[in-house]
C-alpha cells in the first residue's frame, strides 16, 4: 500500500508489489482498553465448554469453536463473532466482557475509520467517500475475537485458514504471540511480528472493487501456536457496508477510458455469496468481468 507506516514482518512492502497490509501506530486506541478486553476475553474462555456453548446460539454469530463458517472449514481456535450494529447481537455475554468490548470496538472502529479517510485523502476522493461506506445508520460492522491454544499435536497446524476479508477494512490487534501471516503478491508466505501496540489494517475485498483494483485485498492466515508457547489471542473490527449498499469502483478513480473491473454487486449479495464458499475460495473472482 503507496500510504501508511507500511512494516510487515520485514517484507518488502514499497509500491512496487504493494499488499493491502500495514501497521499503524501512535494510533490513539489506549493500551488499558485493549489490555481488559484481552483479560475478560481469556476469562471467557477459560469456562468450560459446555458453559461457553451456551453463547453460540447465535450462528453465524456467537461462540465458535474450530468450525468456521457453515461450509466444512476447520481451524484450530476458538472465537466470538459479533455485530457492532446491532449491539454485539441477541446473545448474551458475561457484563464485564460485553462492557470491555463494547469500550474497545468504539475505539477502534475510530481507527478504521481515520484510516478509511486517510486512504479517501490518499486516493484524492472526498474525505469521508469510503468511511461513510461502513459508519453509517445500518452497516454491517462485525467484531471478532479468536482465541487460538497451544496445539499439542504438532507444529505448524492450521489455526484459521487462508482467506481475504470481504469487507471494506479489516483492523487486527493480538497479544504477544504471533501466528499471522500474510501472502504477498508473488505467493510467498511471510510472519507479521506480533506487536500488541500496533494495529494491523487489512484491505477487504470491497475496497479492492470501490478501488477498481488500486488497492489489493490480502490473503492471510494464522498458524496455531505450538505446545508449550502461549496462546494466541485476537480481536479483528471489519467495516462493511449496509445491505444494499452498492459495491462498484467509485467513479471519481476511473481515469479517461477506464472499465470497472467488475460487475455491480451490492454488499447484501456479496455477502450472501461469499457465505456460501470456502474460506480460501476465490470470492471476488465470479464478480469480475473477463
Ligand atoms: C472471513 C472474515 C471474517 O472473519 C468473517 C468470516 C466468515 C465466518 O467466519 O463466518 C466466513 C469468512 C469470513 C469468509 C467466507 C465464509 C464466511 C467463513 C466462511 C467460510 C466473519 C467474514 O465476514 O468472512
Amino acid at each position: 500500500m503507496p500510504q501508511g507506516n507500511c512494516k510487515c514482518g520485514g517484507a518488502d512492502c514499497g509500491p512496487v508489489g504493494a499488499v493491502g497490509f500495514f501497521r499503524a501506530t501512535n494510533h490513539g486506541v489506549p493500551a488499558a482498553l485493549a489490555d481488559a478486553l484481552e483479560a475478560r476475553a481469556a476469562a471467557f474462555f477459560a469456562m468450560p465448554l459446555a458453559d461457553k456453548l451456551e453463547h453460540a446460539s447465535a450462528r453465524p454469530l456467537g461462540y465458535g469453536n474450530k468450525s468456521i463458517g457453515s461450509n466444512g472449514d476447520v481451524g484450530w481456535l476458538e472465537y466470538l463473532l459479533l455485530s457492532v450494529s446491532s449491539g454485539h447481537g441477541s446473545f448474551s455475554l458475561p457484563p464485564s466482557l460485553r462492557a470491555a468490548l463494547d469500550e474497545y470496538t468504539a475505539a477502534v472502529r475510530e481507527v478504521g475509520g481515520r484510516v478509511l479517510e486517510l486512504m479517501a485523502d490518499g486516493l484524492g476522493l472526498d474525505r469521508t467517500a469510503l468511511r461513510r461506506m461502513v459508519q453509517v445508520a445500518g452497516s454491517d460492522e462485525l467484531v471478532r475475537v479468536n482465541h487460538y491454544p497451544a496445539c499439542p499435536l504438532a507444529s505448524g497446524v492450521t489455526g484459521f485458514g487462508e482467506h481475504t476479508d470481504p469487507q471494506v477494512v479489516s483492523v487486527l490487534r493480538s497479544n504477544r504471540t504471533g501466528g499471522l501471516q500474510i501472502m504477498l503478491r508473488d505467493g510467498r508466505w511471510v510472519p507479521v511480528a506480533p506487536d500488541p501496540s500496533s494495529l494491523f489494517i487489512n484491505v477487504g475485498d470491497s475496497l479492492q472493487v470501490l478501488t477498481n483494483g488500486r488497492f489489493r485485498s490480502v490473503k492471510h492466515r494464522v498458524v496455531a501456536p505450538e505446545a508449550g508457547q502461549h496462546s494466541r489471542l485476537s480481536v479483528i473490527y471489519f467495516g462493511g457496508p449496509a445491505p444494499s449498499q452498492r459495491i462498484a469502483p467509485l467513479p471519481e478513480l476511473l481515469r479517461d477510458g477506464e472499465q470497472s473491473l467488475y460487475r455491480d454487486f451490492t454488499w447484501g449479495e456479496y455477502k450472501n455469496a461469499a457465505y456460501k464458499t470456502r474460506l480460501g475460495d476465490n470470492r471476488l473472482g465470479p464478480f469480475e468481468i473477463p
